[in-house]
């Protein structure tokens, strides 16, 4: 069963996942403009980006998957699985490795059924009851947050750090702990149980994105 896989137990599509995806960058269209998302996609990647997503709420899905190809065509050359968020169906179009789903979103086994076995499917979870059902649902991995107050995620209750410890104990699915992430922050959400991170404004409007990625990366397990 699924939800009870333990880390050796991952399926193959999202196995590398466990061993190699500790550093997940975003590409949000809230700060990139399209004609940047190839130029960003590529300074992440050189600064040592695990795995990418690409964000773009509320934009047509033609235009998402024109987004999508593009940002693959580079994620592919460098071996760096690409996430594709909210809409299975564009990352089928795509061919992304992964495609990512919030609460409200399809659920995981629809999601799996548009992108097939071949891709994993993440889930945004905000408490730890939902990472518990996320995990039982079949996700492949969560994301737990947001941490802090965020002007990425506005409109959403931050959850703080005292659960991310017990996340950790209740669910064996790689856990990214997501929100209000950053450098200055880095070492309290480690030692609050923390292993993988997502940061995406921190990165999308640092001076110098890859040195921001690079150093951010040296700090992680
Ligand atoms: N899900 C929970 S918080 C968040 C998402 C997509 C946004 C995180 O962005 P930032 O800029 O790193 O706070
Ligand atoms: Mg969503």
């Amino acid at each position: 069963m699924k939800g009870a896989a333990t880390e050796g137990e991952a399926s193959s599509s999202s196995s590398s996942l466990h061993t190699s995806a500790f550093l997940y960058g975003i590409v949000d269209l809230g700060y990139v403009k399209p004609e940047q998302i190839v130029p960003m996609t590529e300074d992440l990647i050189s600064g040592g980006i695990d795995l990418l997503q690409l964000r773009a709420k509320g934009h047509p899905e033609a235009d998402v998957i024109r987004w999508g190809r593009a940002m693959h065509a580079v994620t592919k050359a460098a071996g760096v699985p690409l996430v594709i968020n909210d809409h299975p169906r564009v990352a089928a179009e795509v061919g992304s490795e992964g495609v990512h789903v919030g609460q409200d979103d399809d659920a995981v086994a629809k999601a799996r059924a548009i992108v097939g076995d071949r891709c994993f499917v993440g889930k945004s979870t905000h408490s730890l009851a939902q990472a518990v059902a996320a995990q039982a649902e079949g996700a492949d991995y969560i994301g737990f947050g947001p941490l802090y107050a965020t002007g990425t995620k506005p409109d959403y209750v931050p959850i703080g750090l005292a659960d991310i410890a017990e996340v950790h104990r209740l669910v064996q699915l790689p856990i990214f702990c997501i929100g209000g992430v950053n450098a200055a922050r880095l070492d309290e959400v480690l030692a609050a149980g923390a292993r993988r991170v997502v940061v995406v404004s921190a990165f999308l409007q640092a001076p110098d994105v890859r040195a921001a990625v690079a150093s951010l990366k040296s700090r992680l397990p």
